[in-house]
């Protein structure tokens, strides 16, 4: 089954960031499915993908992001 991880994302503050930062996520391997909420400046992220791949990526694109529980 797919995992679900969260992420208190930093550095958001347009609808173009959430679009940057969801392209960054779809792009790391095993990632099935992404929502971005800038309100929430959370991510939700389904699949297999590694978490230390997923903040990488994120980092990469100029923001920031740290795993939930
Ligand atoms: Mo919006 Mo975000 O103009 O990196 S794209 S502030």
């Amino acid at each position: 089954d797919d995992e679900s991880l969260s992420f208190l994302l930093d550095g958001m503050t347009c609808a173009s960031c959430v679009s940057k930062v969801n392209k960054a996520l779809l792009s790391v391997d095993g990632v099935e499915n992404v929502r971005v909420n800038l309100a929430e400046r959370s991510a939700l992220v389904t699949g297999h993908a590694s978490p230390d791949a997923l903040v990488a990526a994120v980092e990469k694109a100029g923001y920031g992001a740290e795993l939930i529980q």
